[in-house]
């Protein structure tokens, strides 16, 4: 392509500051170095982590920085020395790298590369350079992904190629929502059919942890939020009843033993919130339930239960990206998709120009959209 090796202007959104609204501008992205991908974004999702103002998950980030980590887009040009992807391909970047060679890349039963920027939020490449500059100023990086923008510059390690077909505004929910909770209920819990289910929060990420407890075979699938506005898609998708926590006076928990006579066999936070995940741990049966902690709580923050909850032979899990290993499992996801196995259409509640991305975040924070998808 005749941009490749140029430095490429485009549009993107860059956070300046915390709690800022993002601005969009014009940016410089540097053409990839070795072992590195230039993808063109051609769509983009947003996901609760890359809520700047309530900062789940990128207090500690470097400012400015471009966010976003859920998306689909074509190679624009690559480095030298990388073989995973050519020009023209169909990928998915992941926020879950896959090096290859680390103890969590080695350990099958792991999908944590320690060379995922989560929880360091160095906010660089590998050799701490950045690929984005603004008016001369250095750009930070989010995830490895940073996808709210035009362009963007991956390592290789966090790119996999999907099938030529693949319908890009659709599968970019791949990148984050759709696995992380379809995965937390097939992986993770390893939900089993005839089992019984409660999922707090009915974001993109709790509507496919519904779509993964129905594929699993669950025979009940409780589903909770303060906003009974998500219900309808919620039984859509298969939850088999709908609790809205403001129309009891008990706690949550002791609504759902009730239910239940004892307890869900599998339970999912998918909120972030403490206090929440301390009564999934509650409405779990007590010798047999599993509590899966998928949603982000701030960072920082203590979970904090009584011990003994635990010693009647309850279990406690948490993982992200739903337990999948990206470059491994991705392009098979993609695939089910296209095959109709899964329709993403459900969790696509908006689409927007890349414009309004303000617009999307406010969307998301009142309770308006399950997922937004951003399209240049
Ligand atoms: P989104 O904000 O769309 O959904 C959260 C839902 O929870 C909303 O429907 C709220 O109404 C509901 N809710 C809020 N408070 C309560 C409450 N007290 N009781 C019941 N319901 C409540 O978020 P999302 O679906 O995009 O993300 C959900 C969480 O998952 C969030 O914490 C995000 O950071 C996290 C996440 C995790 C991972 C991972 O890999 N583990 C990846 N991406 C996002
Ligand atoms: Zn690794
Ligand atoms: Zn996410």
């Amino acid at each position: 392509m005749d941009t490749a090796g140029k430095v490429i202007k485009c549009k993107a959104a860059v956070l300046w500051e915390p709690r800022q609204p993002l601005k969009i501008e014009g940016i410089e992205v540097a053409p990839p170095k070795a072992h590195e991908v230039r993808i063109k974004i051609v769509a983009t999702g947003i996901c609760r982590s890359d809520d700047h103002i309530t900062e789940g998950l990128m207090k500690n980030s470097k400012y400015p920085v471009i966010l976003g980590h859920e998306a689909a887009g074509i190679v624009e040009s690559i480095g030298d020395g990388v073989t995973a992807v050519k020009p023209g391909d169909k990928v998915i970047p992941l926020f879950l790298p896959h090096c290859g060679e680390c103890r969590g890349c080695t350990e099958p039963k792991s999908n944590l590369c320690h060379k995922a920027d989560l929880g360091k939020h160095n906010g660089l490449m590998s050799d701490n350079t950045s690929r984005f500059t603004c008016n001369g100023k250095l750009i930070h990086n989010f995830l490895n992904t940073s996808t709210f923008t035009e362009y963007t510059v991956v390592e290789e390690m966090s790119v996999v190629k999907i099938h030529d077909d693949a319908p890009l505004d659709q599968v970019c929910l791949i990148g984050c929502g759709f696995s992380t909770g379809y995965g937390s209920a097939v992986n993770l819990a390893k939900v089993e059919p005839g089992s019984t289910c409660a999922v707090f929060g009915l974001g993109g990420i709790g509507l496919s942890v519904i779509i993964g407890c129905k594929v699993a075979g669950a025979s009940r699938i409780i589903a909770i939020d303060v906003n009974s506005k998500k219900f309808e898609k919620a039984k859509l998708l298969g939850a088999t009843e709908c609790i809205n926590p403001k129309d009891y006076e008990n706690p949550i928990h002791e609504v759902i033993q009730k239910l239940t006579n004892g307890g869900v066999h599998y339970s999912f936070e998918c909120i972030g919130n403490t206090d929440i995940m301390v009564s999934a741990i509650l409405s779990s049966h007590l010798s047999c339930g599993t509590a899966v902690i998928v949603g982000v709580a701030p960072s920082g923050s203590i979970l904090s239960f009584p011990s003994r909850l635990f010693l009647t032979g309850r279990a406690l899990k948490g993982g992200l990206f739903g337990g999948f290993r990206g470059k491994e499992n991705v392009p098979q996801l993609v695939s089910d998709v296209m095959a109709e196995k899964f329709k993403l259409d459900e969790l696509l509640s908006h689409k927007l120009p890349f414009s309004e991305i303000n617009k999307g975040f406010d969307m998301l924070r009142n309770g308006e959209s399950i997922r937004t998808v951003l399209k240049f």
